[in-house]
């Protein structure tokens, strides 16, 4: 999968992709992030990306021209599957959401800061727009970071364990029951004994038996979709 991202701060999203699961991926040839400065496409010596809004209120707006050839030089290179817009007004992320960009070759993500950008952008490019919560973020990177971590990780082969995944929290809508490493006993707490029993089918059952208890107790709002 190849994924470009638009930003005026690429140097937010350098890091998160520089480590763990997702370097892996780059090393393994699966997943491949691209950042591309806005400003790089900027207006005048300035190279302006931002403008005051039209009919007036605080906060500067996302220029259409800029985005407008930024989006327009990738697009002449690449196919995407999807444009994404990361903003608090988009739907909000799930498990689902992100099983479903993981098939995805090729995405392009847009960054947005201050109020947002101009909405022709939304109206020409966007073909989905993703929040991450409600709650707001001063601008879309970290967001964007967010998205591509859960969609990374479920790239076949990215994880070493390739049922790792699937048995994760939110993957069937049951959250992942409790998990424990050595020792066995700590300050006289212990492991519950199934899980040193080596009876494989007894295990599954617990962890399934714990998986709904903790679901109905926490979040008993997924115990009733669908
Ligand atoms: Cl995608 N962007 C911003 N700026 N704030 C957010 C968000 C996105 N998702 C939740 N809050």
């Amino acid at each position: 999968m190849r994924i470009d991202i638009i930003t005026v701060m690429p140097e937010l999203l350098e890091s998160p992709f520089r480590h763990s699961i997702l370097r892996r991926a780059n090393e393994k040839g699966l997943l491949e992030v691209h950042l591309h400065q806005l400003k790089d496409f900027g207006l005048g010596k300035h190279k302006q990306v931002d403008d005051y809004q039209y009919g007036g209120g605080a906060g500067l707006v996302m220029m259409i021209e800029p985005m407008s050839a930024c989006i327009e030089f990738l697009k002449s290179n690449h196919t995407y599957d999807e444009i994404i817009y990361m903003t608090p007004d988009g739907t909000t992320l799930n498990q689902s959401t992100a099983n479903e960009l993981s098939l995805s070759e090729n995405l392009l993500i847009i960054c947005g800061h201050y109020k947002g950008i101009d909405e022709r952008i939304r109206d020409k490019y966007i073909t989905r727009e993703i929040s991450i919560g409600d709650y707001v973020l001063s601008g879309g990177e970290l967001a964007a970071a967010v998205l591509v971590d859960s969609i990374g990780r479920l790239i076949p082969g990215v994880l070493n364990d390739g049922t790792s995944a699937l048995t994760d929290s939110f993957q069937d809508d049951l959250l992942a029951p409790p998990v424990y490493t050595r020792p066995s006993e700590f300050d006289g707490m212990k492991v519950p004994d199934i899980l040193l029993s080596g009876n494989d089918g007894k295990i599954e059952e617990w962890r399934y038996q714990k998986a709904i208890e903790r679901t109905k107790k926490r979040r008993p709002d997924l115990l009733n979709r669908n």
